[in-house]
């Protein structure tokens, strides 16, 4: 498939506490990253916009077990744990939106408090590409809420990682994504 005007890609919350050795390290996250990497590299030639979102939340957090959440604390805003993983090579053109920054609300979906919408409708895209972690809880949502709002959905099936509390969380959400209408891309599907 060719890329054209109207394209973005959304790469969500590649950061240090989502990967292998991090607080939430998702196992074999760090396998995306040159993926990844290959698509930022794609979108970035052809001049097509590029977003990327990071879980971004105060020292004290609804979703975090100290306040009766189910996370560990992980991304705390300012930290090193909330970096974005020196190896993912984000342009400096790329549009950064945190996520989950009030103390009182989980935010998995970009869209969720954030003026990610607004951002797309002035870059022109129609066709949205997601990928990043996780597969069961920033991408689905953020797929779901992406085509209730009307965008074409793609979503990377080689530049995702699940969680996976239970053994099947990321397989049930990547068809979920795709029952809704989500059309799975890999690489290799993307023309040179
Ligand atoms: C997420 C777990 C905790 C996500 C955020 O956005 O995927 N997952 N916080
Ligand atoms: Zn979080």
């Amino acid at each position: 498939m060719d890329l054209h005007p109207g394209d973005g890609l959304l790469v969500a919350d590649v950061q240090n506490d989502f990967l292998p050795g991090g607080a939430l390290g998702i196992a074999r996250g760090d396998e995306i990253v040159p993926v990844l990497n290959r698509y930022l590299a794609a979108f970035r030639a052809r001049g097509l916009p590029i977003f990327a979102s990071r879980d971004w939340h105060p020292p004290v957090h609804c979703s975090f077990r100290e306040q009766g959440g189910i996370w560990p604390v992980h991304c705390v805003a300012g930290t090193q744990g909330a970096e974005f993983h020196r190896d993912f090579h984000l342009p400096p053109s790329a549009i950064v939106i945190s996520k989950a920054t009030d103390p009182k609300q989980e935010a998995y979906s970009v869209f969720e408090g954030t003026t990610l919408d607004e951002q797309l409708r002035e870059t022109g895209v129609q066709r949205l590409f997601i990928g990043g972690l996780a597969t069961d809880y920033c991408v689905l949502n953020t797929v779901r809420d992406a085509i209730t709002r009307g965008y074409a959905v793609y979503l990377l099936t080689d530049g995702i990682r699940a969680v996976n509390l239970k053994p099947d969380d990321g397989r049930k959400a990547e068809e979920e994504m795709i029952r809704l209408g989500a059309v799975p891309v890999r690489l290799e599907n993307l023309a040179a």
